[in-house]
This record gives C-alpha cells, structure tokens and sequence, in this order.
C-alpha cells in the first residue's frame, strides 16, 4: 500500500514543507511539497537524506543512563520509567536545595520550544535560552534598534528584487529551499548579484560581482557605501524623510569615511564602491542588502548589522515589492494564531538570568532567546548564582559553543546533564542521561505558525511509527514534569491532543492540514503601505538610525570604524561555515552525507602555504591557545592571504557515532569564547590560529 503524507523537513532547521512518500510502512521517497510555492518539488541533499536519518541504526535507540565517569562512553539501556524517574529525582534534589533557578534548559529553535519555556516557568527558572545569539543575536538586535521588529520578524522578497548584495551570506550552500529557488527565478530574470567574502565560495561563483574582502572590513566597506549614497543624494529622498530619524547625525558621521579610505582597509578598489552605490541606487526600492543569517562574526557586529540594515532603508526598499517586508500574522486577516503553552499563568520568577541579559549588565540581548555562550562563565563563577542542572534539547553547547575545553569544564562542575536528541551527539556523550526523541518522520510535532507575506500554518505529522525506543520532546517534557510535580501544566496525553488544544479559537482544524500541510488565513501577499502605513515598533515609530534603544543604554548609535587588525606574520584568522552537504554539527554521521562529506579540511591561500612549505592535500596542524588539531590542507588561490576556513561541525568526540567519531578537526575547539556585548552574538572570527606541516 501507497500513501503520501505532507509534513515539514528537519534535517535542518529551515523546516521546508515536504511531501513524502510510503509504501508497505516504509519511506520510499521524500520530495518539497509541490502545493508550496518556491519549494516547486525540490530538496536540498540533508532533505533528501532525511530516509537514511530514519534508518540509521547508530541513533539513540532508547533512554541510556551513564555508567562510570562523565564523557567515559559506559551506557545501560533503560526503560522510559527508570529514566524519567531518575531524571525527575536529580532534578527534584537539585530545585530543593539551590532553586529553580539553578536549572538551565538550552535548545535549538523548534516547534516544541513553548514546552520547553512553560517547563522551566513552571519551576521559577528564568534560563531558557536558545542557538539564537550564537547564530544571529547582533542581527537581531541590529534589526529591533531600527526597526523594532526582529530579524525573524522580517523577510525578503527574492523572487523580484533587482539587485541583491550579500556579506558572506553564502546562500546557494548554507541552504533554505525556498529562497535559493526565489533568488534563481530573480537571477534568471536578469537580477544582479554581487557577493563579497574572503573566500570564493559556490555562491560567488554565481554571481556578476565577487569581491575578495579582507577578512573583518565589511563594516569599513559599508561606511564608505553609505558615504557615496548621502554624497550623490543617491537616496529615496521622501521616503527618508517619513521614515527616517537620524539622517543629519549619519551624514556627519561618514563624512570622512571616503571610497579612498575604505580600498586601504578592505582591499577593494575605490571606483568599485563609487560603482556599486551607482547602479544599485538605480535599482531602488527593488534591492536587498542581505541582513545575513549567521551574524556572529566579530565583537562590533551590531554595527556591521546596522550597517547593512541603513543601506536599506536609504533606499526606501522596506516595504518594498523585491525587498524586505515585515511579516503579517493572522492578526492582518482577522484571525488568531495557535496557542501556546506559555499562555497559562506561571508563578513570578524574582531573579536575573544567567547570562544577565535584561540587567543594566547586559541589557541589550533578546531575552526571549538569550545568550547561551555565557553558561560556561555563569557555572563556573557562579555568577550570578550556582547553577546545577543542564537540559540539552536539539543543540550541543560542546560543538556550538566556543572554547569546548572551557565549556567541558564549566560541565564538570554540574549535577546532572540531560540531553533530548536523537543522534549520539557529543552532549549526549557527555551527558548522565539521554532521552532519545522520534525523529521528524516518526512524530507529530506542535503547530508552526508561519507568519509572511501571506499568514499560515504548517503541520509536521507522523510519516511512519518510530522505529526505535524514543518519544516526542513534548511528551517527554510533559513526562518529566509530571515527575517534579508540574504536571498540570502540559494539558495533553498525546502529541495529537496537543495540536488539537493548539488549534482552538483559530477556525482550522487538526484535518484541514490533510490536504497539504498547511492552512491559511488569507489569499493575498499583504505589504503595508510605503508612503504612510509602515508599522515600525520603534518608540519614534520610524526606522531609528539614531537609536533610543542602543543611546537610552548608554551605547554608541555610530561609533567610530576601528581598524580590524591583520594577524600577526605566520598566523591566520579563522573563519568557519557551512556545505550543501551537512548541518551544524547534526549529520556528520549520517550515513549518506557521511559517504560524501565524511571530514573538513583547512582552506588555505597558496602562495602562504608555499611559505609555510605545504602542499595541497598535506595534513597539518593547526592550533590556538585554546586547542589544537590535525586536519587536511586545501591549497587554493581561492581565499585570502589573511583567512584560514574550515568547515564546522567535525572532529566529533561521541564514539557510538562511529562515522563520525574523530574525523576532520572542530573549530569551536579553536575559538575563544568572546562576544559582541552589545548585540549578544559569539565572535567566531576573533581567533588567531598557527597552521604548521606535520
Ligand atoms: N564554532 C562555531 N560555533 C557555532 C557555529 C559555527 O559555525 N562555528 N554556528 C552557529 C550557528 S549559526 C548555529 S545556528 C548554532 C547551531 O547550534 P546547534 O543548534 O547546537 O546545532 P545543530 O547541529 O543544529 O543541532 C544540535 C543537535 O540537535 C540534534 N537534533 C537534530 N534533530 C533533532 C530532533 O529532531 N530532535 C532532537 N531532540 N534533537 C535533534 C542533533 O543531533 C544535534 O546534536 O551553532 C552556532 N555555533
Ligand atoms: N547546508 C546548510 N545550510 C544551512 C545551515 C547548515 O548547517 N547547512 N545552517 C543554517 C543556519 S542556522 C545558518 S546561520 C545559515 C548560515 O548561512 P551563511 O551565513 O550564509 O553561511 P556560513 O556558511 O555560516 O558562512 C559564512 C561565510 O562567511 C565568510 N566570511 C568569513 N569572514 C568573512 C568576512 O570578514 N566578511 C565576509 N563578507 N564574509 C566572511 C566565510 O568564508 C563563509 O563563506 O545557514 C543556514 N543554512
Ligand atoms: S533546507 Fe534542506 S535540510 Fe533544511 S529543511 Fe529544507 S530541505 Fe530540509
Ligand atoms: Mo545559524
């Protein structure tokens, strides 16, 4: 027997909408559900390998409990009681003695995110935090001191943009369906592209511009864009003029950073700076100056943000049909969107969280995400205030976290460790207890609410019954929490039950999302008025490039550009991304993308690798205070003299993942663990490392 079920990806976090195929009770063949536009049948290879996830046999297979020494790799197998038990009596005797408070719980974005937030609420603890800063915390932030929305709240409008600028935003291989197929379409119907990076990678390769910047200057390259638009008045005169506060101080302020100036620090030429702020101006409002995905480069990254983020709106494109837009929510169409937990009533909390965010500390960081990269620093100065207990659910602060010596002994000092995932991670390695989730093909997940130019709502729903010993995280938590006397908080027996709660008050039902997948409010794509109906949420209402937000905290709105020194000689800066081929730190061990990417390499320039005496192909070591490790050198023409790059999410230590387990070197095992501590993010490319033939 044959069936088609239409669910949502997860093989990264993108979630595109997916059609899937079963026959006999087995999955034949996954493909982008053709009822969504932009997804058109198409997968990206970690979609495509989704079957290979679903019949890995190294997954977790059913709750371990730790034997022997932390990180030792002794395991038993045990039942869901004995090991929700033993969660729940850890978790008891550590909220007895030092409070709620002392629980963190740290997760990858999700569908299930407001049960795990309702958890932590329900035991007093402020500390939810999520990867958000480590991934984008300073575009985040960037984006609410101008606009008062998030990054996430905002989007693009590929599909008919007319020129498209993209910071190191390497789009055609750190990879959403959707977009990639949009900006094709837009390509193809004769946009321009001009790609700036260090490195020539894929993206570059398809674009009519590349520039090879030196490693840390984009802010210096924006200045000097920002300088020639003011100077030639290239900008959308009335549309400044209603939206913008702050126009005089920016003019003043970039008055000297000239295209002369910015060629000395960037390395690109003067007259291809005066050059792109010309064309594109003539392109307006249709353009984008992509905010990026992955903003957590180094410590002045808000600025850099912002940058990118002025250059947009000196060109009127928010609001613009082909550039970014504010996205809708059903509230646009009249109606409701689906429930949360964290609706209910919780008792007050009382204390700051770990990472201070919200304090005159660090006041500036999304507290709804927080910022994960300080949690070595809260246990081991206990500051500011012990905490015990750490619950990894989808995300591994070994691998995602710089500095994974440093991080491995802030772990020490905790009383217990437990991690939802599905794969032998190295969290789970490191863990005292792993709770093994389904994984998407075999779960029902929580309603998404996709807000955008058109609100609707996606349904991730079981492909076929899990194959092993494991549970959904919701269940999970729910279970825990019945555990530590919480239960009446998670109103749901079944994953079903819960969709169903979700769904009320919305006018939609569980089986509408039959059909397709998915549900929506509306028929039209809605853009806001640009002459006069912008809902921006700043205090002044417009688009604040002097900000309240950033001035009212006692921070800059337009520091002064500080020179991005280069490394010192027989050293480089480290720079880190991504493949088509693998996610973050999740799918090294899969079993088909393994066969194809199976390790990372070290980019490095040719002629420094001459220097150095190594050959293409040649294993070398590379090292920085913080650790060491021996990978292959790629010798290539095609990146600057100043950068080294590997690919992240290699070198893991979890031996169960025997694919994986020790191949190609892991950067955040390089990395400091600095931060910009304005906007919140991570600095990965502030570390200096010494490359030297082995
Ligand atoms: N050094 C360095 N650090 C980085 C980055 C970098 O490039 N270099 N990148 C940063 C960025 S941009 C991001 S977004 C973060 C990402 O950081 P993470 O969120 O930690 O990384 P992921 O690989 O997305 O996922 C982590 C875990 O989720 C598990 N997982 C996958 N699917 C499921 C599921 O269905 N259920 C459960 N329970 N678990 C699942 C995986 O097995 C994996 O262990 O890292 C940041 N940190
Ligand atoms: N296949 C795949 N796709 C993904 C993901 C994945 O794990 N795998 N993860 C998703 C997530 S969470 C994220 S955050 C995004 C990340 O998406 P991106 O931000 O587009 O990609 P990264 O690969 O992190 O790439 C960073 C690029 O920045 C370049 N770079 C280094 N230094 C500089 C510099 O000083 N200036 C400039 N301009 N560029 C520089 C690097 O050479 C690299 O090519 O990808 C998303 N899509
Ligand atoms: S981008 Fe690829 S891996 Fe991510 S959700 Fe879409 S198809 Fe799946
Ligand atoms: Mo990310």
């Amino acid at each position: 027997m044959e069936k088609e079920v239409f669910t949502l990806c997860f093989m990264c976090s993108v979630r595109c909408p997916i059609k899937v195929i079963v026959k006999d009770g087995q999955v034949k063949w996954i493909e982008g559900n053709p009822h969504v536009p932009g997804m058109d049948g198409s997968l990206c290879p970690r979609g495509a390998a989704g079957i290979a996830l679903l019949y890995d046999n190294e997954r977790v297979k059913s709750p371990m409990i730790r034997v022997g020494e932390r990180g030792g790799g002794h395991w038993r197998k045990a039942s869901w009681d004995e090991a929700l038990d033993y969660v729940g009596g850890k978790l008891k005797g550590v909220i007895d003695k030092y409070g709620g408070h002392s629980v963190v719980l740290g997760e990858r974005t999700q569908l299930a995110t407001h049960v795990s937030k309702t958890f932590l609420k329900a035991i007093k603890s402020p500390n939810h935090f999520t990867h958000d800063a480590l991934c984008k915390g300073s575009v985040n932030t960037a984006c609410r001191s101008l606009f008062g929305y998030t990054d996430a709240q905002m989007s693009m409008d590929y599909k008919n943009c007319k020129q498209i600028v993209l910071y190191g935003r390497n789009i055609f291989e750190a990879i959403a369906v959707k977009e990639v197929n949009n900006l094709m379409d837009a390509l193809e119907n004769g946009a321009k592209m001009t790609y700036i990076d260090p490195r020539v990678t894929k993206t570059a390769t398809k674009s009519q511009r590349y520039w090879m910047i030196r490693p840390g200057t984009d802010l210096a390259l924006n200045y000097a864009l920002i300088h020639v638009i003011l100077r030639d008045r290239f900008y959308d005169d009335a549309y400044v003029d209603r939206w913008v506060v702050g126009l005089s101080e920016l003019q003043e302020f970039v008055g000297e950073y000239t295209p002369e100036w910015a060629e000395k620090e960037t390395g690109i030429a003067a007259h291809e700076i005066e050059t792109l702020a010309q064309e594109i101006s003539q392109d307006a409002p249709h353009v984008i100056f992509h905010f990026g995905y992955r903003g957590a480069n180094h410590t002045n990254e808000i600025y850099m943000r912002r940058s990118i983020m002025i250059l947009n709106a000196l060109l009127g494109s928010m609001e613009a049909k082909g550039g970014f837009f504010i996205k809708k929510g059903p509230g646009e169409e009249g109606g409701k969107p689906a429930r949360k937990l964290t609706e209910q009533k919780f008792p007050s909390i009382g204390v700051p969280r770990f990472d201070k965010v919200g304090t005159p500390d660090f006041p500036l960081p999304d507290p709804a995400h927080g910022v994960g990269q300080m949690l070595p620093f809260a246990i081991l100065n206990k500051d500011p205030y012990p905490v015990k207990a750490l619950i990894a659910y989808r995300f591994d602060p070994l691998m995602s976290i710089n500095d994974t010596n440093f991080t491995k002994k802030a772990l020490k000092e905790l009383d217990l460790i437990v991690t939802i995932d599905i794969n032998y991670s190295d969290i789970a390695w490191y863990s005292d207890v792993i709770l093994p989730e389904s994984t998407y093909l075999e779960r029902t997940d929580c309603v998404q609410q996709a807000n955008g130019l058109k609100p609707q709502m996606f349904l991730r729903q079981q492909v076929v019954p899990p194959r092993y010993d494991t549970r959904e995280g919701a269940i999970i938590l729910k279970q825990v929490g019945e555990r530590i006397g919480i239960g009446d908080y998670f109103p749901y027996e079944s994953m079903e039950d819960l969709v169903k709660w979700q769904l009320e008050g919305t006018g939609f039902t569980r089986e509408d999302f039959n059909a397709k997948g998915s549900v929506a409010y509306g028929s039209k794509k809605i853009f806001w008025d640009r002459a006069d109906g912008i809902k921006f949420k700043t205090p002044s209402g417009k688009i604040e490039f002097k900000s309240s937000l950033l001035e009212d905290a006692g921070f800059e709105s337009f520091p002064e550009y500080e020179p991005m020194p280069s490394p010192p000689e027989g050293q480089f800066r480290l720079s880190t991304g991504r493949n088509a081929l693998h996610t973050h730190v999740s799918t090294q061990n899969n079993p088909y993308l393994n066969e194809i990417c199976s390790e990372n390499v070290l980019w490095i320039n040719d002629k420094k690798a001459a220097v150095l005496g190594i050959k293409n192909g040649d294993m070398v070591e590379v090292f920085s205070e913080h650790g060491t490790g021996v990978i292959k050198a790629y010798v290539t023409n095609l990146i600057h003299p100043e950068s080294v790059f590997m690919l992240h999410g290699f070198g893991h230590e979890a031996e169960s993942a025997t694919r994986s387990y020790n191949k190609g070197v892991n950067d955040a095992a390089l990395m400091k663990n600095v931060s910009d501590m304005i906007g919140g993010s991570p600095a990965l490319h502030e570390t200096f490392v010494t490359v030297k033939p082995v």
